[in-house]
């Protein structure tokens, strides 16, 4: 859209050869620029790298946000109650304004949404894991809600003191919306809890499911990231996955234990000595399985994000011919 054009780079670059090509003496002053915390904007000057890198991740996150949409979004005609049924719309539909929000911050890199919503129904693009599993039940959306709502609060509120102004900006607006999300889904998952015990079996069972899809949600451990060290070294990423998975923990685990809920993990515990919570590794080979496309629901997922670009594209057509006379005035 405006800001510089898209450059392709060679994707083994990494690391030390990650500013060969770029200018030093302009590389200086970004790298000042981003030390004394000022924000970069589309028409600035920007190593290529960090426009890649930037567009990777603004551009997963609009897809995260946008196939997010979906295992909710098939519980609005389902969901207990006129109440919670207008309340999962305004959710859903709040996501799907998130996807718009981020893809535009994404284009302001000259990455166009064309080109971005191809590589996601091709599989190029990647998408958060957890949106690949199925809400079998009500309560599958509560823990969503609650959860994984906790936890991209936690990654985007980091995120957001961040370098890139657009996409700063996109992410405030964004964590304002995502904290009714929270509290949406605690009181969900609250009122389970404290039901039936058929609702707390519910509740639990869900719970039980999501944990590990929860646990992979914050990425690699961080021995294991690729890119953490270069979205760091720029103020793209504000905190490691580790870290932003142990504020979670921190956060979170007492308020689960307290209702009486129990997460299937026998080692989680927090160690007093360190601070830091304990708990098993959950299965990598999963996890990568399921971002690579093999997970139970991606090509459900890629098949509805297909229909969905193949049925609108004539009105994306008719937006774009501006020329183009459809009605004849009568007068
Ligand atoms: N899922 O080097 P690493 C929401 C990939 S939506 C899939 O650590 P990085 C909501 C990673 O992309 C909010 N893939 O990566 C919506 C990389 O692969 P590539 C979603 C993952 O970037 C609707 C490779 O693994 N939030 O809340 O340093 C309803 C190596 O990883 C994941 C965002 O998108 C994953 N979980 O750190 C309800 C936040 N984790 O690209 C709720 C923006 C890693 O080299 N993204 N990978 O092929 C980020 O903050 C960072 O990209 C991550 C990963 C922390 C996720």
């Amino acid at each position: 859209m405006y800001g510089n054009a898209y450059i392709e780079n060679d994707p083994k670059n990494q690391n030390n050869s990650l500013v060969a090509g770029d200018d030093p003496i302009k590389l200086a002053e970004f790298e000042a620029r981003i030390a004394a915390g000022d924000k970069i904007e589309p028409k600035d000057w920007m190593p290529t790298e960090y426009r890649k890198q930037l567009i990777r991740m603004i551009e997963q996150h609009a897809h995260s946000e946008i196939i997010g949409a979906l295992p909710e979004g098939t519980w609005i005609t389902r969901a207990p109650g006129f109440r919670r049924k207008l309340a999962l719309m305004a959710k859903v539909q709040d996501e799907v304004g998130h996807a718009q929000l981020l893809y535009s911050a994404a284009e302001t890199l000259g990455k166009s949404r064309e080109d971005m919503i191809n590589d996601l129904i091709s599989g190029k693009s990647k998408y958060s894991n957890v949106f690949n599993y199925p809400a079998f039940t009500w309560g599958d959306t509560a823990v969503i809600a609650w959860l994984i709502d906790a936890g991209a609060i936690i990654n985007q509120v980091a995120n957001s003191k961040g370098s890139y102004g657009p996409y700063c900006r996109a992410l405030e607006r964004i964590c304002a919306e995502e904290s009714f999300h929270l509290k949406y889904g605690h009181d969900n998952v609250v009122f389970l809890a404290t039901g039936s015990k058929k609702q707390r079996q519910l509740v639990q069972e869900a719970l039980t499911r999501w944990w590990p899809p929860i646990m992979h949600f914050f990425g690699p451990s961080d021995k294991a990231s690729i890119h953490t060290e270069t979205l760091m070294r720029w103020k793209v990423k504000m905190a490691t996955n580790d870290d932003m998975r142990q504020q979670f923990l921190d956060m979170y685990v007492p308020k689960i234990w307290d209702l009486g809920l129990e997460l299937p993990d026998p080692n989680l515990k927090k160690n007093e000595i360190t601070g830091k919570w304990e708990y098993s590794e959950p299965d990598w080979n999963e996890f990568k399985r399921v971002i690579n496309g093999d997970g139970p629901c991606n090509k459900e997922r890629l098949a509805v994000r297909r229909m969905a670009e193949e049925r609108g594209r004539w009105v994306r057509e008719a937006l774009a011919a501006k020329d183009a006379r459809y009605v004849t005035p009568l007068a």
